[in-house]
């Protein structure tokens, strides 16, 4: 064997250590849910045969001839008892495209299809498209919902970053195949962060939106939307209401957004959403739960205080550091959840909960009361139960000497 095709040899071996590598649950878990060990998907996960030349006529120095930069924020389905997450995979032009990964297992083994998605384009062409939630609808389409960005027409000449976003549909029946619909047609100007609720509501499509006036800033709009439709082709939302608003001195405070579509509970539905607060070193994004009204998921029937789910480790460092962001999530029949979340807008980590914790979580989890005095009382109020519980014999071991 050649030098060339034995240093190919020690890159894919590597490779395929990394994506044969077991990935445990981490023995740490904070009752709600607990992290798998390792990140389920990177940029280093994808194929070998998408960055190199693998021919040494035209590639000489084995160099990565079209890098990846990063792999995040999936969308996630579980069909016939296999995981797929539709990555937001990032080519170093910094384009995003979607991609497939699979695995017969929640937190590892996952590996992506030999091609990318070829996603079929509207008459406006997308300059980048990305966060694909997939959604399995009642009328037997599996819904890809994502964010498609175009360059902003209005924009100030010398301004080469201002954008339109608009929430892209496309349908399948096998991931593979992709139908291009529309754009949805709403009353905001921008749209990100839009979702397609599971089933028919009132005999209509209905979707979370998240109305923005501009492409980073919400402006006057932000919260989570909702708006029904008649139909998927066209969809078009006519009234949107806000579900979930921003609010003040909150982790929601300058944005927010519906993560995966909800989870289906005999108590409610289940949302996993995102929260975005400023900080001195720029924005922090966390994810937080709630749940809306079986017969109406249009109306919060509880809404926990704080974030589910916070940066940390590892996950606090990347292109945009300090931010976790969720977009699938897999139900499982026998109750458990994976939560498919990315941090840092850099690589794909997991955790595991059941319908059960994150039921008992968003009932129980105390609201937030949005004043640090509130807050010392709400703390003050568990302190006082835990100290005359931690009285009693068997938590003898709680107390100080
Ligand atoms: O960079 C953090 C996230 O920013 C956007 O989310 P939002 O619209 O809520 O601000 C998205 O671009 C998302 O992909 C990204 O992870």
């Amino acid at each position: 064997m050649n030098q060339w095709l034995e240093q190919l040899k020690v890159i894919s071996e590597r490779h395929e250590q990394l994506l044969d590598a077991p990935n445990k649950q981490a023995q740490q878990s904070n009752g709600v849910f607990a992290r798998f060990e390792h990140p389920v998907i990177t940029n280093e996960h994808t194929p070998l045969y998408w960055r190199y030349d693998l021919d040494p006529e035209t590639n000489p120095y084995l160099m990565e001839r079209i890098g990846v930069n990063a792999a995040f924020n999936p969308g996630a389905i579980e069909l016939d008892g296999k995981f797929y997450l539709m990555v937001r995979v990032e080519g170093a032009d910094r384009k995003s495209f979607f991609a497939v990964a699979e695995s017969d297992s929640p937190a590892e083994g996952f590996r992506f299809w030999d091609y990318p998605v070829l996603l079929p384009e509207t008459e406006d062409p997308d300059i980048n498209v990305y966060d694909m939630r997939l959604v399995k609808h009642e009328d037997g389409w599996i819904y890809g919902l994502f964010c498609t960005e175009r360059k902003d027409p209005e924009a100030p000449a010398g301004d080469t970053s201002s954008a339109v976003a608009q929430g892209g549909i496309a349908r399948t029946k096998d991931l593979r195949t992709w139908e291009r619909l529309p754009d949805l047609a709403s009353p905001s100007p921008q749209q990100r962060n839009v979702v397609l609720h599971p089933e028919f509501v009132d005999g209509k499509y209905a979707f979370y939106t998240r109305p923005q006036d501009g492409f980073i800033n919400t402006g006057a709009g932000g919260g989570i939307g909702w708006g029904l439709s008649e139909s998927m082709n066209p969809a078009v939302i006519a009234k949107e209401t806000i579900v979930d608003s921003k609010l003040y001195h909150t982790i929601k405070e300058v944005k927010n957004g519906q993560g995966p579509a909800p989870l289906k509970t005999t108590d409610g539905w289940l949302h996993i959403a995102h929260g975005v607060r400023n900080t001195a070193a720029g924005l922090r994004y966390v994810l937080y739960a709630f749940m809306t009204d079986l017969n109406d998921p249009s109306k919060v029937t509880y809404a926990p205080g704080g974030h589910l789910l916070a940066p940390e480790g590892i996950e606090r460092i990347g292109d945009v550091s300090n931010v976790v962001f969720c977009n699938g999530a897999v139900q499982l029949p026998n109750g458990e959840v994976y939560i498919y979340y990315a941090s840092s807008d850099t690589r794909v980590h997991a955790a595991v909960t059941s319908i059960d914790q994150l039921v008992d979580y968003v009932k129980h989890t105390p609201p937030d009361h949005l004043r640090s005095r509130a807050s010392v009382e709400q703390r003050t109020e568990l302190i006082s139960r835990n100290l005359q519980l931690m009285e009693q014999a068997e938590y003898a071991f709680l107390r100080r000497s």
